[in-house]
């Protein structure tokens, strides 16, 4: 796998031996929290490059997924689900769904089939945007036929020349007919990244998200909300990757929480994100954890670029 931290074009060395007809652009996928963004990116990449969780807010970042054919790249950015910011966190996740649609050639917009109506928040991104849009009605592998199609019908009537697709990200039912759509309208252009880089994010930000996917799906109430994850160290070695890493809360009531009656709760969270991080690597993972206190951290916009949300 290649991850990369710096793309050719960046380095300043051109992508060659690309035919001239080659097609290449930037797709922002964004939608409610919770809709199946993140599943359906990785679904789209065959890899699973960003977090998932049953939880609302899971992805706090854009995260790049790239995949490219012989004369095609699609380069696809995972957002944070569209919120009202209440705090600076969440207005540097709200940022990060900005900068996506700024860069976007295209827009693929996610609902949950399961929720009758038109979501506002995606209404509000799709009305007022000119470029090629593609919604799609996610989770249909759970809704009934009629569900799925009265969803189509209140889209199309809010949106008369919307394109509309009914999939489902988890089963990876109905996909195709969204590459299809994306090659067919990104414009001519050279690639933007290497053709077998697949992401932008460092091996670091995976390591720690994968921590944080195991806070999720462990913690509930607040706790999520309130930990940020650093790798303080990462190396890799022949035999092993040795990584340090800092789960970082705002409370030392959630320290408590997070560390569990004789530490029982840290160790399952690192052993499970252990696992999974031999997975994603390829390779032996040596990983020690610490929890450590940041008072109101995802509240301050100091503390936030601290923590890697610099916006
Ligand atoms: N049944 C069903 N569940 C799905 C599907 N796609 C995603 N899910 C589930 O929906 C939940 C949310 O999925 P995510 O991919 O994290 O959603 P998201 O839109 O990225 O959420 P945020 O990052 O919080 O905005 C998880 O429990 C997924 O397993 C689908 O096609 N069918
Ligand atoms: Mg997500």
């Amino acid at each position: 796998m290649h991850l990369c931290t710096m793309t050719d074009i960046e380095k300043g060395l051109p992508i060659s031996n690309f035919p001239e007809n080659f097609k290449s652009g930037f797709v922002a996928i964004v939608g409610r929290p919770n809709v199946g963004k993140s599943t359906l990116m990785n679904a789209l990449i065959g890899e699973k490059l960003s977090i998932v969780s049953y939880k609302a807010s899971t992805t706090r970042h854009r995260i790049y997924g790239i995949i490219s054919g012989e004369n095609f790249q699609l380069v696809y950015s995972d957002t944070p689900g569209l919120i009202k910011p209440a705090y600076e966190l969440q207005n540097a996740m709200m940022h990060f769904v900005n900068q996506a649609l700024e860069d976007a050639d295209i827009i693929l917009a996610v609902t949950d089939g399961l929720k009758p109506g038109v979501d506002p928040e995606l209404f509000e991104i799709l009305k007022n945007s000119s470029l090629p849009r593609l919604l799609v009605i996610n989770k249909i592998d759970k809704s009934t036929q009629e569900e799925t199609e009265t969803k189509m019908a209140e889209w199309k009537e809010a949106i008369p020349e919307l394109n509309v697709l009914a999939v489902s990200a988890l089963e990876k039912f109905n996909l195709e007919g969204i590459m299809g759509f994306m090659v067919e309208n990104i414009p001519v252009h050279p690639p933007y990244y290497p053709l077998d880089q697949i992401t932008e994010q460092t091996e670091r930000f995976f390591a720690a998200e994968m921590i944080r996917e195991q806070v999720f799906a462990k913690l509930d109430k607040e706790i999520p909300y309130s930990t940020t994850v650093e790798i303080e160290s990462f190396k890799d070695t022949p035999d092993l990757i040795r990584i340090s890493a800092l789960l970082i809360v705002e409370r030392n009531s959630q320290k408590a929480i997070m560390l569990g009656h004789q530490g029982k709760t840290i160790k399952d969270i690192a052993t499970k994100a252990r696992l999974e991080m031999e997975k994603f690597f390829g390779q032996k993972v040596f990983l020690e954890t610490f929890v450590k206190v940041d008072e109101d951290w995802k509240s301050e916009k100091r503390k936030l670029s601290r923590h890697g949300f610099g916006t």
